[in-house]
């Protein structure tokens, strides 16, 4: 029986390009989707998915206005230019890892060019570089909210089949250039997440759509097949490579124990699975098919896709958790849990000041169901808190809410592991404090690194050990024993 971590478990952190690098004009990259995401100043925002949404005159007014203030994703943290501070300071945590992402449109800046653009892969190539010198293993995602908007305005993203070959494209171009350097590959960030935020995670523009919720399910399509087709490829180009799927993990409890409440339940957990279900096994789950069918949403596939899902199933799941979820008595309910309608408040749990849920035993829950699922490797890529930090006069950042949230989860991680979890990594969202993706906020901190930036821009992007810095430090040399 496993008594713990590995000795090769890969402690690190996750980032993504949209959120951190900034430069999001530089050397070459044309604009993503993340490019016209508006700031929200509002902390408590009703609505979390208002914010994912757009009207193509948004997208307009965005392509003319050049301003970083209304969009703080084109500024980030400023990581494109200090990326080698940054990884020294992951480095002094004792990093095994580090999860980034590449911007599909630093490569290619329409989506559609013929040739990639230089710049863009240098960038990724010296970073990669210099994180190897490091010794932090890469873990690479494709796609993570970085589609070329013009893929997105040209084509409605992900709904036109065209893309798939542009990704692929991009993606072997990244193999190729990158097949010394880097060897786990995630394809599609969160891939459920479609259905929540169209715009942001496959380039759906709702006015552009007959019926969204064809469109949805039409771009799920593509970037199943566009995942087993890079898969397939990696594979190829890359023969060590390990290729990972990832899947927000929304662990969801039903509002009673009356079996109907149950049933409502289990089918959001069975939705919630779905990508994840076809990228595993290479198809489709009969029961969501038949859902489907029921709704009248016809997916149109093509001869051979059925193959091309059952032949490139992926090595490894890879999943965000962040909190759980109380299933709504009824949708319409007012009580929601803080700024996102993620069902009402658990009596059980507290919540971060935006409202999210926190629940370590939800982890466990999650890694017995998914390791119980796929039978496959496991590795959590996104955990971690937001919150409202404050720098003390003496300049320090007592960071405790944080340590207790991730000591609390990583001991139920060591619970699943001694169950026979095969858990393999761990990566924090987010090390070093970036911008929001759902509020585009500043002020939602997750690092173990304070950056010295306000929701608005204004600030010296220096960079702060906060307590939590040591205290990850001290977890990672004691491989998780001493918390
Ligand atoms: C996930 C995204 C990450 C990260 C995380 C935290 O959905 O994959 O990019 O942002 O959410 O959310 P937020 O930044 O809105 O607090």
């Amino acid at each position: 029986m496993s008594k713990g971590f590995s000795k090769e478990f890969l402690w690190g952190g996750a980032i993504a390009a949209n959120q951190s690098e900034g430069a999001w004009d530089e050397d070459g990259k044309g604009m993503s989707v993340a490019d016209v995401i508006k700031f929200h100043s509002k902390i408590y925002v009703k609505d979390y998915k208002k914010q994912m949404e757009i009207t193509s005159q948004q997208i307009e007014e965005a392509i003319k206005d050049k301003s970083e203030k209304k969009y703080p994703k084109r500024r980030g943290i400023d990581f494109y230019h200090k990326y080698k501070e940054d990884l020294a300071l992951f480095a002094e945590m004792g990093f095994k890892t580090l999860r980034v992402s590449i911007a599909w449109s630093r490569i290619f800046p329409t989506g559609e060019e013929e040739k990639p653009n230089e710049k863009g892969l240098e960038f990724y190539e010296e970073l990669f570089t210099e994180m190897k010198r490091l010794k932090i293993e890469p873990i690479v995602t494709l796609s993570h909210y970085e589609m070329p908007l013009e893929l997105s305005v040209k084509y409605n993203g992900w709904e036109d089949r065209k893309i798939i070959n542009l990704f692929v494209k991009y993606s072997k171009t990244c193999f190729k250039r990158y097949k010394n350097l880097v060897k786990y590959w995630l394809t599609f960030n969160e891939i459920d997440s479609i259905e929540r935020h169209p715009f942001i995670t496959a380039g759906i523009i709702p006015e552009q759509c007959k019926n969204i919720k064809q469109s949805i399910y039409q771009a799920f399509h593509h970037q199943f097949i566009a995942s087993a087709l890079v898969t397939q490829e990696c594979h190829k180009i890359i023969p060590e490579s390990q290729v990972g799927c990832m899947l927000t993990k929304l662990t969801t409890y039903p509002n009673t124990c009356n079996p109907e409440d149950v049933e409502k339940t289990l089918i959001k957990n069975l939705l919630n699975y779905f990508p994840a279900d076809v990228q595993v096994f290479g198809e489709y789950p009969v029961i969501i098919q038949n859902m489907l069918e029921k709704e009248n949403i016809i997916i149109k596939k093509e001869s051979g896709d059925e193959d091309i899902l059952k032949n490139n199933t992926v090595d490894f799941v890879s999943f965000s958790y962040y909190m759980s979820l109380t299933e709504s008595a009824n949708e319409n309910s007012e009580k929601t849990a803080g700024n996102t309608i993620f069902g009402v408040k658990n009596p059980y749990l507290p919540s971060t000041e935006w409202g999210w849920q926190i629940d370590p035993k939800g982890l466990k829950i999650s890694l017995l169901e998914l390791y119980d699922r796929y039978k496959k490797p496991l590795i959590i890529v996104e955990n971690g808190m937001g919150a409202v930090d404050k720098v003390e006069t003496d300049g320090k950042i007592h960071d405790d809410y944080r340590k207790e949230y991730f000591k609390k989860h990583f001991e139920q991680m060591k619970e699943a592991i001694e169950m026979g979890v095969e858990l393999f990594g761990y990566t924090s969202w987010a090390p070093i404090d970036i911008i929001s993706a759902g509020t585009s906020q500043m002020s939602k901190r997750y690092g173990f690194i304070y950056v010295d930036q306000d929701d608005y821009g204004n600030g010296t992007l220096k960079r702060i050990k906060k307590d939590s810095f040591y205290w990850y430090k001290k977890v990672i040399e004691s491989n998780g024993e001493d918390l």
